[in-house]
């Protein structure tokens, strides 16, 4: 049976989560990270010597990387949907992934660790305001991305949904200023519609 390491509250592994009961999947996930420790195993360095989370074995396969395990899934189980077959549909759903991790990470950092993990007295008030900027930003290009879009690569879910999705969550959730996103929370609210999101993703910021 597929299994996958990681604490709920990870948004890495919320990605991998989410995926897995969109393709409903059996599967036994494992607490691992953060105050469950685990990650510092020799068993669990041995399948993912970065020791983060989530990991996956699924048969004779490890994976880690959560960008990857959303395709592998995605490619396995749900070719032509979750996973599109168009390499044009595919493309577009790709670049939506590496846009995720490449420029909604950084500036998602310092904001949701400076106001969810990091007492009052402790934050970096500057780097939050700087991070608050940054992400306004890029949140509006995924705003004018999605108009006329009901999803990011087209008119149905794709791995493209899933990274953003998780961002998203987070950055309306959060107690900050931002502009305003009619596209993006028009798709957001279409996330909102789907059980899989609600019971793995829009869980307490902790
Ligand atoms: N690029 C990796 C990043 C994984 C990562 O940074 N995971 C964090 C949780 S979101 C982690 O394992 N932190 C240490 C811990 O939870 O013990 C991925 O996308 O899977």
């Amino acid at each position: 049976m597929l299994e996958i390491w990681g604490r709920t509250n990870s948004i890495n592994v919320q990605k991998a989560m989410w995926t897995v009961a969109e393709l409903g999947l059996d599967h036994v996930r494992h607490d691992a990270g953060g105050a469950f420790g685990v990650v510092d195993t020799d068993d669990y360095v041995k399948m993912n010597p970065n020791r983060l989370v989530p990991t996956i074995r699924d048969g004779e396969l490890v994976l880690w990387e959560s960008h990857a395990i959303v395709r592998y899934l995605a490619a396995k189980h749900d070719a032509g949907g979750l996973w599109p077959t168009d390499i044009v549909v595919r493309a577009d759903s790709d670049r939506w992934m590496d846009w995720m991790a490449n420029t909604l990470n950084g500036p998602m950092r310092p904001v949701f660790w400076g106001l969810i993990r990091t007492p009052p007295e402790q934050r970096d008030d500057a780097a939050i305001a700087e991070g608050v900027t940054a992400l306004a930003a890029a949140f509006t290009v995924l705003n004018a991305a999605l108009d006329g879009r009901d999803f990011i690569a087209g008119d149905r879910l794709t791995m493209g949904d899933i990274p953003i999705g998780c961002a998203a969550y987070r950055y309306l959730a959060l107690d900050i200023e931002r502009p305003s996103l009619p596209n993006m929370e028009a798709w957001y609210a279409r996330l909102t519609g789907r059980p899989a999101f609600r019971d793995h993703v829009m869980l307490p910021l902790t």
